[in-house]
């Protein structure tokens, strides 16, 4: 498998690193750390911004390396690295530089990772797509400078919640400390993504806190977040990520769902469990996927019929 993917950076001409839409810390920590990893021993790689990039993830690209994408004028890539992405659905737009690219490298921690890859490298038990992108850069000898660890380290932090989930184990903190050994500014980090809260996220997230009542015996939190609430506060779908984590973190909750009103009238689901339950099971049923303890999926319908069929779904789950 190493010397399979060392084969193909050698021989391509044209790279290019892709990771999945709506991204998070860790999509796009893998790509920007990738990035600056193969532009190390390589002339011709390109990153690709799929979407904007959110305000508290701009630290990563200051030098704003990252291309956006542009389905409709992109070249014919040689090698394509696609990472974080549990299906080329989540590509959205960016699914035809995949289907175009000459070679395909899939490198993903997803659940359910149809290989869509000429090269496939999957690790479900793994912390974050930055993790085991970091053990393949280590194992193919290139050497990781310090823009690309900054990118690896928050990659892991936000994927584990700060080295809080279960997908925390002795050898992802092991990993942490050798990135993190390599000239990381974690304070920074943390400042970047935790500590940047703009005011009217703080105001919704109050507004909502205070209607939030507990289902099915007090397993459930659920939140809804319409357009014209967001919009009231100048929010966007990408806004108030935190909400979901928040909610869960109720003493006797075990789950959390927060569904947002997509600008197409569709609605964003998004899950997140404590332990005992696996979300993703529900996440599936709706069309989408995940890990066990954070999961998600996009539908078309609208929120109210997208909380009556998901609230339908749970009264068999807590069973
Ligand atoms: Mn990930």
């Amino acid at each position: 498998m190493i010397n399979q993917v060392m084969e193909a950076i050698k021989s391509s001409k044209t790279i290019g690193v892709i990771a999945h839409k709506s991204p998070d810390g860790d999509s796009l920590g893998s790509a920007i750390g990738l990035y600056h990893v193969l532009k190390e021993i390589h002339g011709d790689v390109k990153v690709f911004r799929n979407d904007e990039i959110p305000p508290k993830y701009r630290f990563l690209d200051e030098s704003e390396e990252m291309t956006p994408y542009k389905p409709e004028k992109e070249e014919v890539l040689d090698l394509l690295f696609v990472l974080d992405c549990g299906h080329p659905a989540r590509l959205v737009e960016g699914r035809r530089i995949l289907d175009e690219a000459i070679k395909v490298i899939n490198i993903d921690h997803h659940m359910n990772n149809p290989h869509f890859g000429d090269i496939n490298i999957i690790d479900v038990e793994i912390s974050s797509t930055c993790e085991l992108i970091y053990d393949l850069v280590k194992s193919l000898g290139i050497p990781v400078n310090q823009a690309a660890a900054t990118a690896f380290y928050t990659g892991m932090v936000t994927d584990t919640g700060s080295f809080k989930y279960s997908n925390t184990n002795p050898k992802t903190l092991r990993v942490a400390a050798e990135i993190l050994a390599l000239g990381v500014d974690k304070e920074r980090i943390y400042r970047e993504v935790y500590q940047n809260r703009r005011l009217n996220e703080v105001r919704l997230l109050g507004e909502v806190l205070n209607t939030i009542e507990p289902k099915f015996g007090g397993n459930l939190a659920f939140a809804v977040l319409s357009r014209e609430k967001m919009k009231k506060y100048g929010l966007g779908i990408q806004d108030l990520d935190e909400l979901i984590e928040f909610i869960r973190d109720i003493e006797g909750v075990e789950v959390s769902v927060v569904l947002k009103e997509k600008e197409d009238g569709g609605t964003k689901i998004g899950l997140r469990s404590k332990g005992k339950y696996k979300v993703n099971e529900i996440a599936k049923k709706m069309g989408g996927g995940g890990h066990e303890m954070a999961a998600g999926a996009s539908v078309d319908s609208s929120l109210s019929l997208t909380e009556k069929n998901l609230l339908l779904l749970f009264q068999d789950f807590f069973q």
